[in-house]
């Protein structure tokens, strides 16, 4: 398509960014991390596209592996801008497609974002989904335990609406659950989704594990979700994915 044919030069044209979502700790209200969502400036309006739509296409031709080294990257130095101005404050998470995390090149990849930027480690989050552990578990088991061996937090990802299961969350060391929006989104009108947060919740914590809500839009949403017992808050009530200099200033560092 004209969109992938333009995609393959983006890298050298520049054509890519990263937006910074803020995350917000329940009980002191402040905020301890950000997740990097990638953006694309098309060089026509007509290749104009959104993450859900480029993603999958650089994804299937493999273009994942180089873009998402970019991510990293970019995403790691910008973590070292905000503790070079605010302390160790602030960790960034990066999402990673599955295609990224079985190239043979990914712990390099880490190794390499970590070095050239020379971050703690544990500023650095990763976001798997489940669907990108089911194709080769024991594979994916083997480089999460990699990755993890080196500092880094690991995040699963849109918790509840994939492969969900037990095992899941015992064989991979994982730090943090996300609660996908979904459950978030109907949490008032859908008793069920209700149910599941409260598990999702409660399994969570029994493992040992942190737990984010996502896509918490309302005061209403927050509170019900802190009295339930969840972490830490993501949404458009705290805020909208922004510029890094927008992030900065929430964070309180002029420009
Ligand atoms: O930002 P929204 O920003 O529209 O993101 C839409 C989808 O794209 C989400 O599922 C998100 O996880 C995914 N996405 C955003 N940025 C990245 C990225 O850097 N790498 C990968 N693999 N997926 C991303
Ligand atoms: O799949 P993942 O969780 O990585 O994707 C994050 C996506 O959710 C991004 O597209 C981001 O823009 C979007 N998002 C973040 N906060 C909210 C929110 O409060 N409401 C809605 N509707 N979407 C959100
Ligand atoms: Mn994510
Ligand atoms: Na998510």
């Amino acid at each position: 398509s004209d969109l992938l044919t333009a995609l393959r030069s983006g890298l050298t044209e520049n054509r890519f960014r990263l937006v910074y979502q803020v995350q917000q700790n329940a009980n002191s209200l402040a905020i301890t991390g950000v997740e990097a969502l990638l953006r694309w400036s098309p060089p026509r309006p007509d290749l104009a596209a959104r993450p859900d739509q480029f993603v999958p296409l650089l994804e299937q031709s493999g273009l994942i592996i180089e873009v998402g080294g970019w991510v990293l990257h970019e995403a790691c130095r910008q973590a070292a801008a905000w503790r070079d101005q605010l302390g160790e404050r602030i960790s960034v998470a990066v999402n990673i497609s599955s295609v990224q995390l079985h190239a043979p090149c990914f712990v390099d990849r880490i190794r390499s974002a970590l070095g050239e930027s020379n971050i703690n480690p544990d500023l650095l989050e990763l976001e798997l989904t489940e669907s990108s552990l089911v194709i080769e578990p024991a594979k994916a088991a083997a480089t999460l335990a990699e990755v993890k061996a080196l500092g880094v937090q690991l995040a699963l990802d849109d918790f509840g609406t994939g492969y969900s299961s037990l095992s899941y969350l015992t064989r991979f060391s994982f730090d943090r659950l996300k609660i996908d929006q979904g459950f978030v989104r109907d949490i008032f009108d859908d008793p069920k989704d209700l149910e599941i947060v409260k598990a999702i919740i409660a399994m969570g914590h029994a493992l040992g594990l942190e737990v984010v809500a996502e896509g918490v839009e309302t005061v209403d949403e927050r509170d019900l979700l802190e009295g339930l017992g969840c972490d830490s808050f993501q949404g458009y009530l705290v805020g909208r994915p922004g510029k890094p200099e927008e992030i900065s200033s929430m964070l309180g560092v002029g420009l």
